[in-house]
């Protein structure tokens, strides 16, 4: 399994820990611990796997994160390959490939209830570039909304 979600974890459950792999076990509680020391509210970007390489946060919106402007700026762009949602709204959180407050083309989104990607390896947006590092802006954004999930 690539995606590890801290709630897989938390519950133990005998016939997960069989196909996760131990560097999915390790790589869960990097992500856990990165959750829990989040600050309530944000969206965290790593430019590595597993929650490492801190990029930035945000507690609002980032239409362009090459820019010099807002959380994420300059090299932060098309280089997070793991994400985590400390959100507390309710809303997901929708990252784009492009730029932009017109907030097209392809995306994908993560519903708070996702916690984290702890690897975006393998998933594209809509568009089917792909979303490790690939991210260039993101919103918030009601689930209702998203048309594409990190999990679907
Ligand atoms: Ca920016
Ligand atoms: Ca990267």
């Amino acid at each position: 399994m690539r995606k590890t979600l801290a709630t897989v974890a938390t519950l133990g459950l005998a016939g997960l820990a069989v196909i996760v792999p131990t560097s999915g076990a390790q790589a869960a509680t990097a992500c856990d611990n990165a959750y829990n020391s989040a600050s309530l509210g944000y969206f965290y970007a790593y430019s590595g796997d597993n929650c490492s390489g801190y990029l930035g946060s945000a507690e609002g919106s980032d239409s362009n994160w090459g820019n010099s402007q807002g959380s994420f700026q300059d090299g932060d762009t098309n280089n997070a390959e793991s994400i985590l949602h400390r959100g507390s709204s309710g809303l997901a959180v929708q990252v784009f490939n492009g730029t932009g407050d017109d907030w097209a083309g392809g995306y994908t989104c993560i519903k708070k209830s996702e916690l984290y990607m702890s690897s975006l390896n393998g998933f594209s947006f809509t568009s089917g570039y792909d979303v490790d590092n690939g991210i260039s802006s993101h919103r918030w954004l009601a689930e209702g909304s998203c048309a594409k999930f990190l999990d679907s």
